[in-house]
């Protein structure tokens, strides 16, 4: 967790608001494997890292509320009766869509001012919209007393994102935000909402994200859709979601779906036992087979389930190329935004420039490389 951006949006918000705020830190997330099975009840491997949304929150003692974005330097004052969606992409949904679901839950929430900054790139695949959710609700359970679980913050987070955002995301990205430990990935159960901690130490070789800095336009109509097909081909078989299903049981409604809608459910009925199997591959410290599942769930996720994208591709050739990593993938949503690289530590800064070189020639842009480490979930900074 950055300290300047704890100092910034307290330094902001005291100058604006002249009282001494709450100040919270909830971060954003990678995730090892398991991608797209969230939504179908299935594995995923997410970890909070040390990039995520500060924000400094505090009641306010007249009749309006307001929320101050300081990475946009755009302000905006609400009235807490007449919450609605604003226009889609407003970073306010995130803000208003989170107050939205607790006064749907009854729970009575005050006037309060927010200001807050984040250091994840939008569109990096790192979950800020989560963190910021997650910030937000944790900010107000605490200042207003709301006694949510930590279960309950992150079913509000999720709604705010289908019901504010319009994208019905899974549940993966506020988890990990959420209930992050320093130093560990978790084995999410979606159907459960329970994880086991992984302990990370890869000894020689550390993970490593690589941005492409982009994010190609339709990627939450697209995830929409993909979310649904996968829902239309459960209804099909019967079951409450993929995870239930094996290839055996799709094979048997083959000829009643598309080949295209075929190929996704096979890929999140393989990729949620690509997960399951890269926790025992982590038990028993085998990293060649971790890596190979790495980069076998790019895979599919490149050409079956078709949300990676040429700038993503390209650097997982990269990874594939070079002898020192040991797998690499698309990481989140897909579209745009990162890969994560299984890598060993002595090699990890040569991969980063030459992949990094090899992207600016064939795209001419430039990719960013991160370090990251994993850190503890949404928390109050003192
Ligand atoms: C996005 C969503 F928000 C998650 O719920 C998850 O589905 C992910 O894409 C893909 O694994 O980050």
């Amino acid at each position: 967790m950055s300290a300047q951006l704890i100092n910034d949006v307290k330094a902001i918000f005291v100058d604006t608001f002249k009282t001494e705020p709450i100040l919270i830190f909830s971060p954003g997330r990678i995730n090892i494997i398991g991608e797209h099975t969230d939504y179908n009840d299935g594995f995923v491997f997410p970890a909070a890292v040390d990039k995520g949304i500060a924000a400094a929150i505090q009641k306010s003692d007249n009749n309006t509320s307001t929320a101050y974005a300081l990475d946009m330097d755009s302000k905006i004052e609400f009235d807490l009766d007449k919450l609605k969606p604003s226009k889609e992409g407003s970073w306010e949904n995130y803000v208003f869509g989170v107050v939205a679901e607790i006064q749907n839950r009854n729970k009575e929430v005050g006037n309060f001012n927010i200001v807050f900054k984040g250091d994840i790139p939008g569109g990096a695949g790192m979950s800020s919209s989560a963190a910021l959710e997650n910030s937000v609700v944790f900010g107000l359970n605490e200042l207003f007393n709301l006694g949510l679980s930590k279960h309950e913050m992150i079913l509000i987070s999720q709604k705010a994102e289908h019901n504010y955002v319009g994208v019905n995301c899974g549940i993966m990205d506020q988890y990990a935000s959420m209930f992050g430990i320093e130093n560990h990935a978790l084995l999410l159960d979606c159907r459960t909402v329970e994880s086991k901690p992984y302990k990370i130490d890869f000894k020689d070789h550390q993970l490593m994200l690589i941005n492409t800095n982009v994010k190609h336009s339709l990627s939450d109509s697209a995830y929409n859709d993909r979310r649904s097909a996968c829902e239309s081909i459960s209804e099909l078989l019967g079951i409450k979601a993929l995870r239930d299903a094996t290839v055996a049981d799709l094979e048997t409604v083959k000829d009643q779906v598309t080949p295209a809608n075929y190929q996704k459910a096979l890929y999140v009925i393989e990729e949620n036992e690509r997960a399951v199997k890269a926790s025992k591959a982590m038990e028993a410290d085998d990293l060649e087979t971790l890596g190979a599942l790495i980069f076998a769930s790019h895979n599919g996720l490149s050409n079956q389930y078709k949300v990676s994208c040429d700038e993503l591709d390209f650097l997982v050739d990269q990874a594939k190329a070079n002898n020192h990593v040991l797998g690499a993938r698309m990481m989140g949503g897909g579209f745009g935004g990162c890969t994560i690289n299984l890598v060993s530590k002595d090699q990890a800064e040569a991969f980063g420039k030459s992949a990094s070189e090899a992207y600016l020639k064939t795209f001419n842009k430039a990719c960013s490389v991160y370090f990251i480490k994993l850190s503890e979930g949404t928390h109050i900074v003192k």
